[in-house]
């Protein structure tokens, strides 16, 4: 039996949850006017949860060394094209300073999953106190995105000051989650964001467009993620990056990663769903934030010497991944940078949420 679109986003605007089917069906759509009428749907859930406000996330990725040889990324350990670093604990303090400065309402320190901070036990110290230290300087909710870490670190992670981690599932097929993740443990990964809920975190699942899924995957990702219920949900198009195995793949169009967003706001109107600049920068942030994201991710400050992840140069050096490149775009699209009291007031909310 075939269900009419319009019947099918009436029942998302009323927060019914949508079957597998619906979802394939939504995932499908192929005409510009209904993907038109999806957006809009997302956008009116957006708004009845975070009215005009869009949340700014300050990016630090403070070391691309890594252990891991993911299939997808720029910075698998077997790459030799990138110029790598690690940056001392001044320089990211510096960093996080000139992003809080210039208004954003979180910093997100990440990195590759570098041996010197995770084999070593005063690598973690150095880790914690980075955090600490950040936060004691900026006063901001602080995202850890540095891999999967056991629960003993977990618990530090939060007591030296993490309010969120993310760690991306990529996938909900193990078979696929295999061979973009090689080596790794799919369930530990899953895990690793329960723990680091019980430890006290909020928490970002996210799954990659474009590396060989099918669309049945996706649906199976976005009923994964609604089990999950993650404080934050993404969904990034694949960029393939040179000296990978992947180079050669075909870089997905940008409306396949607005329809996933869409569904993503149907399915979890509450939470929070980034667009990133890290995918196709300023020029793919309108219609990310069209299809119902509430999040700008991936801010650099222009002269930092800080990398991308999916995109490592794109659009830093000109300046076009700062709060003050991006506001015209939220203006133009009648949004508003929110305050940081309402980010901070939404991320206190959820964390009374953890314990109940
Ligand atoms: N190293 C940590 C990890 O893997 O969890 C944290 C940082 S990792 C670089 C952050 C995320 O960037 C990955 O989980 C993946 O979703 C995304 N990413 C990496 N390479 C990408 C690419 N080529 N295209 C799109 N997204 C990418
Ligand atoms: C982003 N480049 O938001 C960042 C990164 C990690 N938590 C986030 C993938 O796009
Ligand atoms: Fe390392 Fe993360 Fe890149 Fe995988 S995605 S190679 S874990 S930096």
């Amino acid at each position: 039996m075939s269900i009419s679109l319009e019947t099918l986003l009436k029942k998302a605007l009323q927060e019914e949850p949508l079957s597998r089917e619906e979802v394939l069906c939504l995932l499908n759509l192929k005409e510009e006017d209904e993907k038109g009428k999806l957006f809009e749907t997302a956008r009116m859930l957006r708004r009845r949860y975070f009215e005009e406000s869009i949340f700014l996330y300050g990016f630090i990725y403070f070391s691309t060394w890594c252990r891991n040889d993911c299939t997808f990324c720029y910075y698998r350990s077997s790459n030799e094209l990138p110029l790598r670093y690690r940056k001392p604990q001044e320089q990211v303090l510096e960093v996080s300073t000139t992003l809080a400065n210039s208004g954003v309402h979180l910093l997100d320190l990440t990195m590759g999953e570098d041996p010197n901070y995770f084999h070593k036990k005063k690598g973690v110290h150095i880790l914690l106190s980075m955090i600490q230290e950040v936060k004691k300087k900026t006063g901001l909710p602080i995202m850890i995105s540095c891999g999967v870490w056991s629960d003993e670190v977990l618990d530090d992670l939060v007591e030296y000051g993490a309010d969120w981690f993310a760690c991306y599932q990529e996938t909900h097929n193990p078979t696929l989650f295999q061979a973009l993740r090689p080596l790794q443990d799919y369930n530990r990964r899953l895990l690793a964001k329960r723990s680091a809920v019980q430890a006290g975190m909020l928490i970002e699942e996210g799954i990659l467009s474009g590396v060989g899924e099918s669309l049945e995957d996706v649906a199976d990702s976005i009923h994964a993620m609604k089990q999950m219920n993650p404080h934050q949900a993404r969904v990034m198009n694949f960029v393939p990056q040179r000296g990978t195995p992947m180079a050669n793949y075909p870089f997905p169009p940008p409306d396949r990663e607005q329809v996933i967003l869409a569904v993503l706001r149907l399915t979890l109107p509450r939470r929070l769903i980034p667009a990133s600049l890290d995918v196709n920068g300023i020029q793919g942030l309108k219609g990310k934030l069209k299809a119902g994201a509430n999040v700008v991710t991936s801010l650099i400050p222009a002269s930092s010497g800080m990398k991308g992840v999916a995109q490592s140069e794109l659009g830093i050096f000109e300046g076009q991944r700062t709060v003050g490149a991006i506001l015209p775009i939220l203006e133009e699209l009648e949004l508003k940078k929110a305050s940081l009291q309402a980010y901070l007031n939404w991320v206190g909310k959820q964390k009374q949420g953890l314990f109940h």
